[in-house]
C-alpha cells in the first residue's frame, strides 16, 4: 500500500501498538495514516439508479446508491460518515439502508457512528462482527432500495462473512451494478484472510463471473494501478493489460477513480478471473485453475510493486 502523508506518521503507528492495529483488522492500519483530499468523487448516472463514488481515507471508496424515482438511497461501506451525510444532503435523498462488505475497519468502521448521525437506519450485512447489524443476509437474501433490487451474493474468502451487493432496476435494461467490497478489485482480488482458493475460485468465477458481462463494478479500494502491474507480470503479452494500465495511470494522476469496470473487462486483464486460461496456469506452473489461484494470490502477497 501507498501510503500518504496523513495526521500519523510512521513513528504513531509504532505507539498505537501491535494489539490496537489487530483490533483494527488486518487491512485496515495503512489506511490511518491517510487522506483521501486529492482524490474526486464521481457521480454515474443511469436512467434509474446514480451511483456516487465517495473516496474515503488512503484508497476505500463508498459509494452512495440513489434510486431517482422514490429518492431513496443507501450507502456501502460507510466507514467516513460526516462525508455521506453531506452527500446526502447535497442529494437531497432519504438514507435509509447501509449495506456493509465485510467486517473490517476500513468498511463497517463507521457504521455505528452514521446510525448515531442518521436515527433509524437499517444495517445489513452477513457478520456479526459488524459494528451496528440489524439485518444479517445470507446468500441470496434480497432487499428493497425504493424501487431498486438488492440481491445478496456470498463470497466468502478475504472474510467468511463477505457479501457482494447486485443492484438492479427490475424491468429495465440498464446494467446493474455489483458492489464487491474485497472480494473482487479492478483486475485483482483480496487477500485470502479467512478463506481458501476453492472459495475464491468460486466467488470470482461461479458467482460473479456468472453475472451479466455488462454488469459495472464498484469495488471497495482503488488499488488498479498496483494490481495491473502484478497482472502484467503474470501475463507480459496480454495487450487488454497494457491498455487498461496505460489508461489507469492516466486517471491515477488526475486523482480521478478507474472504477467501475465491468465483468466483462475483468476477463480480459484480472489474472485471478483468468485462472482458467493457459496462459496464466503456464506462469503458475500449474493446470488447474483453482491450484492457480492458490499460486497466483501468493505470488502477489509478496509482490514487490515496480516504480513504472
Ligand atoms: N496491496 C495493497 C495493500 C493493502 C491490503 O492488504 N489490502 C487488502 C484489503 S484492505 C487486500 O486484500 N489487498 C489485495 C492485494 O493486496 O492484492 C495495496 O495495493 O495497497
Ligand atoms: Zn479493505
Amino acid at each position: 500500500m501507498v501510503l500518504g502523508r496523513g495526521l500519523l506518521g510512521r513513528r504513531s503507528l509504532t505507539v498505537l501498538g501491535d494489539c490496537a492495529l489487530r483490533g483494527l483488522g488486518r487491512c485496515a492500519a495503512g489506511a490511518l495514516f491517510c487522506h483521501s483530499g486529492l482524490r474526486k468523487s464521481a457521480v454515474i448516472t443511469q436512467a434509474t439508479m446514480k451511483v456516487e463514488l465517495l473516496p474515503a481515507l488512503t484508497d476505500n471508496y463508498m459509494y452512495l446508491i440513489v434510486d431517482e424515482d422514490s429518492k431513496e438511497a443507501a450507502i456501502v461501506d460507510p466507514v467516513q460518515p460526516q462525508k455521506v451525510v453531506d452527500a446526502v444532503r447535497k442529494h437531497g435523498v432519504k438514507l435509509t439502508t447501509v449495506l456493509t462488505t465485510h467486517h473490517h475497519w476500513d468498511h463497517a468502521g463507521g457504521n455505528e457512528k452514521l446510525v448515531k448521525l442518521e436515527p433509524g437506519l437499517k444495517v445489513f450485512g452477513g457478520d456479526d462482527r459488524i459494528g451496528a447489524l440489524t439485518n444479517k443476509v445470507t446468500h441470496l437474501s434480497t432487499l428493497q432500495v425504493g424501487s431498486l433490487s438488492v440481491k445478496c451474493l456470498s463470497t466468502p474468502c478475504h472474510t467468511s462473512g463477505h457479501i457482494c451487493y447486485l443492484v438492479s432496476k427490475p424491468g429495465s435494461s440498464e446494467p446493474s451494478a455489483v458492489f464487491t467490497g474485497d472480494t473482487l478489485f479492478v483486475a485483482g482480488c483480496g487477500k485470502f484472510y479467512e478463506g481458501t482458493a476453492d472459495e475464491m475460485y468460486k466467488a470470482l468465477l461461479e458467482v460473479l463471473g456468472r453475472l451479466p458481462p455488462d454488469t459495472k463494478v464498484y469495488c471497495g479500494h482503488e488499488y488498479t494501478v498496483n494490481n495491473l502491474k502484478f497482472a502484467r507480470y503474470v501475463e507480459p503479452h496480454n495487450t487488454a493489460i497494457q491498455e487498461k494500465l496505460a489508461w489507469a495511470k492516466g486517471k491515477h494522476a488526475v486523482g480521478e477513480p478507474t472504477v467501475p469496470s465491468t465483468i466483462a473487462e475483468e476477463f480480459t486483464y484480472n489474472p485471478f478471473m483468468r485462472v482458467r486460461e493457459k496462459s496464466v496456469q503456464q506462469h503458475a506452473r500449474e493446470t488447474d485453475p483453482v491450484t492457480t489461484m492458490r499460486a497466483i494470490r501468493k505470488e502477489k502477497d509478496q509482490f514487490k510493486v515496480p516504480r513504472d
